[in-house]
C-alpha cells in the first residue's frame, strides 16, 4: 500500500454497484451529472477534469459555447456530483502573447503535482497541441507553454516525477479528426522542454482499432501505473469512443505490463449514444480513495454532457489479470 495523500479522498463521490450488475464498472444512476445547459453560455459541457480541493472538489470543464467556441471553464463542488461552473471561460495569465492567444482549448486534465495543480489541455496553436498551465488556488491560472509541436492531443501528466523527470503521455495526431493514433510518452526536467520520447502502446482490434489516447491522470499502485484510456473503432456510422485500462511499469512507464482486452465502458446509454457527437464515452479524470479502493471516473457523454462511473481498484486489477 502506498501512503500517498492524493489517494485519500473520504468524500469521494460514490454509489454502490447495482445488484443487477456484475460488471467491473458501473454508471451512476443519476447520470448525467452535468447537463449541457448548466450555465447560460453553454452549448455542451463534457470531457472535463475534477480534483479534490479544500473540503470539496474543483475542476476544469470543457464548455463549448453557443458560438461553438471550445474553451475551459472553472467549477467547484461540495460533493463531486453537483457542480457550480463559471459562465465565462478561465482567463489564462501568460507572459508571452504569441503563446497566450486563444484559438481553442478542450479536453482538460488536472493533477496535483508537488506544489500546485497542473492543467493540460488540447490547445489550438496552428493546429492542436498540448497546452500546459497551472494554478495554486483555482483563482489565478497561468499558461506556461505548449509542450509539443502540433499535431498532438490527449496530453496527460503523471502525478509525480519519475526518475526525477516530469512525464506526460500524449498522442501525436493530425489537424483533423485523425484516423490513427498510438500513445507515446515524453519527459521533461522543467515542464517546458520535452524530449526523450517513448512509444507506449498502439491500436489493436475491435473497440480500439482506429486510435487510442490516454484519459485520466494515471494512478499509482503497487503493481504499476493504472492507465485508463479511450479507444476508437470506425463503424459505418463513424467513430465509436469507448474506454479500457492498462498497467504501466512504475519506473519505466513506457513499458506495458498488462492491457485489458475488452473495453471497460462503451457508449450504450442514451446520454452516451445521443448528442452532438453520438457514441462517445471519453474519460478525463479518475479520483481514487485507497483505503476503500473506490474509483470515480468522470467522462464526457456524446460530446454533450458529463457523467460518472464507478469501480474498485482491487477488482479492476483482478479484472486486468484475468482479461489482460
Ligand atoms: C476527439 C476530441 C474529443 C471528442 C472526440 C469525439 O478528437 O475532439 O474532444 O470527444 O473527438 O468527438
Amino acid at each position: 500500500m502506498t501512503t500517498n495523500s492524493i489517494y485519500h479522498i473520504p468524500n469521494l463521490p460514490w454509489e454502490e454497484r447495482p445488484s443487477t450488475s456484475s460488471d467491473v464498472i458501473w454508471r451512476y444512476s443519476q447520470n448525467p451529472i452535468i447537463p449541457r445547459d448548466l450555465i447560460p453560455s453553454s452549448n455542451s459541457i463534457f470531457n472535463s477534469a475534477a480534483v479534490p480541493f479544500g473540503a470539496g472538489f474543483a475542476g476544469v470543464f470543457r464548455c463549448d459555447n453557443k458560438k461553438r467556441e471550445m474553451n475551459l471553464n472553472r467549477g467547484f463542488s461540495d460533493n463531486g456530483f453537483d457542480w457550480r461552473l463559471d459562465n465565462d471561460p478561465i482567463e489564462w495569465l501568460c507572459d508571452n502573447p504569441e503563446i497566450g492567444r486563444y484559438q481553442y482549448r478542450y479536453d482538460p486534465r488536472v493533477v496535483w503535482l508537488e506544489d500546485r495543480y497542473w492543467v493540460t489541455w488540447c490547445n489550438g496553436y496552428h493546429g492542436p497541441t498540448i497546452g500546459v498551465g497551472y494554478t495554486y488556488d483555482f483563482e489565478q491560472f497561468h499558461f506556461l507553454e505548449n509542450a509539443l509541436l502540433p499535431f498532438n492531443r490527449n496530453g496527460v501528466l503523471f502525478p509525480r516525477r519519475i526518475n526525477d523527470k516530469y512525464v506526460m503521455l500524449n498522442r501525436p495526431s493530425d489537424n483533423g479528426h485523425t484516423p490513427f493514433g498510438d500513445i507515446y510518452l515524453s519527459q521533461s526536467k522543467d515542464m517546458i522542454y520535452w524530449g526523450e520520447h517513448r512509444y507506449v502502446m498502439g491500436t489493436r482490434g475491435g473497440w480500439e482499432s482506429t486510435k487510442i489516447g490516454a484519459g485520466p491522470i494515471p494512478i499509482e499502485t503497487a503493481e504499476g501505473w493504472l492507465m485508463i484510456y479511450h479507444g476508437v473503432l470506425t463503424s459505418c456510422n463513424g467513430f465509436v469512443y469507448a474506454f479500457g485500462a492498462a498497467l504501466l511499469d512504475l519506473d519505466e512507464p513506457w513499458k506495458v505490463i498488462r492491457r485489458g482486452e475488452p473495453y471497460l465502458l462503451a457508449p450504450q446509454t442514451l446520454y452516451e449514444c445521443v448528442g452532438d457527437v453520438p457514441n462517445v464515452a471519453f474519460p478525463c479524470a479518475a479520483l481514487y480513495d485507497e483505503p476503500t479502493q473506490r474509483i470515480a471516473i468522470y467522462y464526457g457523454g456524446a460530446d454533450t454532457v458529463t457523467a460518472l462511473a464507478f469501480c474498485k481498484m482491487d477488482e479492476l486489477l483482478d479484472w486486468l489479470n484475468t482479461n489482460g
